[in-house]
């Protein structure tokens, strides 16, 4: 895969350029009055992307990922200062909605709606869940009214990259204060826009079956690396099933997109533990560290995570 791959990608891609004045607007809130940056920024990645098999889509491949580490995530980096761009699979899960009861928005609210009733007219959460949701609710203002968070969603493969494309070259200036934390589950085939048919594929068109072909999507990784915000900390995650393959796997992505570091986790395990692998300090022939991140007491494994990616980017900033 060369540079002229991924040039063709988003010359093909059909998906609108909206991220970039939206990023840039926020960035803009990121300065105080003389021009100086007042927090570092990061974009973390979250959901899936999904791969359309028609362009007026009816069918798509997906990608697993319901979004929680993303969302967390996000979370844990707006309590550490940082200013978050979030973007995420539309509709996955959303920062301080973790652990609202699960099912419907309904189970926790009661009306009240005899007129009788005065002030205790109207919706009410639960009082099983009163205390849950006001500190969820709370957060959320807290972020809205610092204008620390900003959300943009994305639903396909072509939506995705090219959104990330625009962030990181609107992030370019930051140099070393700006982290890319790229948890989202990014799909490595897809059927190019241009080899895509336009309405809902006909079965009866087809015999006994009917064959798909797809390519193989141009590693963006590097070019993110090196091109478009090279000067930022960038931290990519490594999804595996075979714990055989894990660490190899994301020792070889430092190694071919010379990322900062790689959170490698299984698949079954992945909310007990992850690993953060990354060169070794001193360059002695591509030797890698590991950190190994475990949940312990903690409610949720990404505090624990987020810390060491912020202990890890401080220590590039002061390197500087
Ligand atoms: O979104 P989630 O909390 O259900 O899962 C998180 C994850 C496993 C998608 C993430 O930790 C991850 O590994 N993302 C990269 C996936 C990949 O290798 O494509």
């Amino acid at each position: 895969m060369s540079t002229d791959d991924v040039e063709r990608f988003f010359r093909d891609c059909p998906a609108d350029d909206s991220a970039a004045s939206r990023v840039q607007t926020f960035l803009k809130r990121q300065h105080d009055s003389t021009g100086n940056l007042t927090r570092p920024v990061v974009c973390v990645t979250s959901g899936g992307t999904t791969v359309p098999l028609e362009r007026h889509c009816v069918r798509f491949i997906d990608n697993f990922s319901g979004g929680t580490r993303g969302a967390l995530s996000a979370e844990n980096f707006l309590q550490a200062g940082y200013a978050v761009i979030f973007l995420h699979r539309r509709h996955s899960i959303q920062p301080f909605t973790k652990g609202l009861p699960s099912g419907q928005i309904l189970d926790f609210l009661t009306s009240v709606l005899e007129p009788d009733e005065g002030p205790q007219q109207g919706v009410h959460v639960t009082e099983s869940a009163s205390e849950l949701v006001s500190s969820c609710v709370q957060r959320a203002q807290e972020a809205a009214a610092s204008g620390t968070l900003l959300r943009l969603p994305f639903e396909t493969l072509f939506e995705y990259l090219k959104s990330l494309r625009a962030i990181a070259e609107t992030l370019r200036p930051l140099g070393r204060h700006a982290v890319f934390y790229l948890a989202a589950a990014v799909s490595d085939f897809y059927i190019p826009w241009p080899q895509m048919v336009e309405h809902k594929i006909q079965s009866a068109e087809f015999g006994e079956g009917f064959h798909l072909e797809l390519q193989k999507v141009p590693k963006m990784l590097g070019v993110l690396r090196r091109a478009w915000a090279p000067e930022a900390f960038i931290v990519s995650f490594k999804l595996e099933t075979d714990e055989g393959l894990l660490i190899t796997k994301a020792t070889n992505s430092i190694s071919k997109y010379g990322v900062h570091a790689v959170v490698a986790n299984i698949l079954e395990t992945r909310k007990e533990v992850v690993h953060v692998v990354r060169p070794a300090d001193t360059d002695n022939g591509g030797r890698t560290e590991i950190d190994r991140i475990a949940r312990g007491q903690e409610q949720f494994i990404e505090k624990p995570l987020v810390d060491d990616v912020v202990r890890l980017h401080h220590r590039y900033l002061t390197a500087a």
